[in-house]
């Protein structure tokens, strides 16, 4: 199948029938099959360099930061001391980008399988691909399963910034997925996962709150806005082994100050609280009424 025709690349999917994201495309940068997938970047007219895996816009260059700084920071601030941190997935290096520089994080394995993926961001994302050269960061490439079956009950927060459930990435959004978390977390961990649109895959997202109700004592959704992914939005599973944790309610509400020291462009302590609030046709649904 064409990826880019006439100068556009339009992003088709199963997972989103009958509807299509397209962007302008100025000029093709990189587009190989990697070991695990289809690889392509290409810089857009007005959305930066973007990252295509399998046909699926990954992150653009002007609204990346929308779903990194959510990823990383709902979880981060909602443990009283996240000093280790897992990243399962994210070879852009954007969510590693944003988990280094929080002054609590001590140090931060990232697993990812394909290091083509990491190349590439080095290449031609260097905003997002800095994560990786960070002291704190330990790089592993190879698989989470294996890693975290020989990581037990190490980590304070996981995240999973994954691709979305066909192909590769499907056993991710699975229990036997969530069990394996469950125990690499440390005794009061938490973790924070891709949990797709609640305009796209509601049935999904309910299905998955239910098999972590099952394992964990604290369960919620929350979603940020992202107007290159199809639909506009994506959402964060996120799961707590700690019975008194508020994902809610962050930890450190942020001054002005802090916001701009730490140089963010959607994360701030009113957005993490809202984030969580629903529109009331998945909220009905991602409830126990
Ligand atoms: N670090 C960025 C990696 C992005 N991981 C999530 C990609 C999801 C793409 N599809 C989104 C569809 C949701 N409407």
């Amino acid at each position: 199948m064409d990826l880019i025709k006439d100068g556009w690349f339009t992003e088709l999917s199963p997972l989103w029938p009958g509807q299509a994201t397209s962007l302008e495309v100025e000029e093709v940068l990189y587009h190989k099959k990697s070991k695990y997938q289809d690889v392509l970047a290409f810089k857009s007219k007005y959305y930066g360099n973007v990252l295509v895996l399998d046909g699926v816009i990954q992150c653009s260059e002007r609204d990346e930061f929308a779903y990194q700084e959510m990823m990383a920071n709902l979880p981060l601030y909602s443990h009283p001391c996240p000093r280790k941190v897992l990243i399962i997935g994210g070879g852009d290096g954007g969510v590693a980008r944003e988990v280094v520089r929080h002054p609590l994080v001590e140090s931060v394995v990232q697993c990812e399988i394909d290091e083509d993926v990491i190349n590439v961001a080095k290449s031609y994302l260097p905003g997002m691909a800095q994560g990786f050269y960070s002291p704190k960061l330990t790089l592993h490439v190879g698989d989470g399963f294996e890693f975290m079956l020989q990581n037990q009950e190490a980590f304070d927060v996981i995240i999973t910034d994954s691709s979305d459930p066909v192909g590769p990435a499907e056993s991710l959004f699975q229990e036997p997925y969530y069990e394996l978390l469950k125990s690499a977390l440390r005794s009061d961990g938490i973790l924070c996962s891709q949990g797709e649109c609640q305009w796209l895959h509601l049935d999904l997202i309910k299905e998955m709150r239910t098999f972590c109700k099952k394992l964990f004592p604290v369960v919620e959704y929350a979603y940020t806005c992202v107007p290159s992914y199809s639909s506009g939005q994506i959402g964060f599973m996120l799961c707590s082994k700690d019975p008194e944790t508020n994902f809610k309610e962050p930890l450190d509400n942020l001054s002005k100050q802090e916001i701009e020291d730490m140089e963010f462009k959607y994360y701030n302590s009113k957005i993490h609280k809202a984030s969580f609030v629903l529109p009331e046709f998945a909220r009905k649904a991602l409830s126990d009424e």
